[in-house]
């Protein structure tokens, strides 16, 4: 019998953007910069993110049964599984399934439920697989929506701005429907940007607010790398409300950076700067 391997390992269920440094690109060094071995399972390729005028996109949804199939044969499980954005709402199931196949007693599941911002959905983003993306709330351990994607999930109009007991309502309801901990991100505190932790212990129920200086200006992937940061530390067992902090202090000195560097904004920010190899 083998020992068990005592580095853990997240399985990340995102895109790959060639350009603009979101999902996977982002995800990838992160994680690794953590300590934790990533698995990308690619749900489509694109050239680069949606943000951009013109895109090229492929579907991966035909691949994945047969990519699920040769990580079975190896036996794998996760003691983390990560879920992005997602290009077709077949893939659902297909996820679903995943979850059953490659989790042990331990494994934590992070759904960043990936749709939209601004009260929009991304440019080509199927209403469809928003809708569908809800039933993967049941399987997931930690939800981390922005205002945009809690109005979708939640079927409520959407609202830059509420009070932080309308938004500790928003994170409890979503709590009822299966997570145990909800992160609501980049909310408008005005000159701040709030990040709600909801968490429910049996019967109790807490809400923090994290509250930051806006850094700079707000740029895409920078909910990747926030989400990517919450995934690694609760895998590695970390205080889930000192994550939200490192997750929101690590991305606001990005954006700063970013700002500094004269980086577009359609490029998202420039992590790599802080990347420091562990010797
Ligand atoms: O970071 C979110 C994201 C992920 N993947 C693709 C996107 C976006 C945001 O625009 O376009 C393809």
């Amino acid at each position: 019998m083998n020992k068990k391997s005592r580095q853990k390992k997240i399985a990340v269920i995102n895109d790959m953007s060639g350009y603009g440094r979101c999902s996977l690109t982002v995800l990838l060094p992160v994680i690794s910069a953590m300590g934790i071995q990533v698995c990308p399972v690619p749900t489509g390729i694109f050239s680069n993110h949606t943000g951009y005028d013109d895109y090229a996109k492929k579907d991966l949804s035909k691949f994945m049964p047969e990519y699920f199939k040769k990580w079975k044969k190896l036996d794998l499980k996760f003691d983390g599984i990560y879920i992005g954005y997602l290009t077709s709402s077949s893939q659902i199931n297909m996820i679903k399934k995943f979850i059953k196949d490659f989790s042990n007693n331990d494994t934590v599941v992070i759904l960043d439920p990936v749709m939209g911002d601004e009260g929009r959905l991304y440019s080509g983003y199927k209403k469809s697989t928003a809708n569908a993306l809800k039933e993967l709330l049941k399987h997931a351990d930690i939800i981390t929506p922005n205002a945009t994607e809690c109005a979708f999930l939640s079927d409520i109009e959407y609202k830059d701005k509420r009070t932080e007991t309308e938004w500790a309502d928003i994170a409890s309801g979503l709590c009822k429907r299966g997570p145990s901990r909800v992160v609501i991100t980049g909310i408008n505190l005005g000159s701040m940007i709030g990040n709600m932790c909801f968490e429910k212990k049996g019967k109790t129920e807490r809400a923090t607010i994290i509250r930051k200086k806006i850094a700079g200006k707000s740029r895409p992937g920078t909910g990747d790398l926030f989400s990517g940061i919450i995934a690694a530390d609760a895998v590695l067992k970390n205080d889930f409300i000192s994550s939200v902090k490192k997750a929101s202090d690590f991305t606001a000195k990005c954006i700063a950076k970013s700002d500094e560097l004269n980086i577009p904004v359609n490029d998202g920010v420039c992590f790599e700067e802080f990347m420091d190899i562990r010797l």
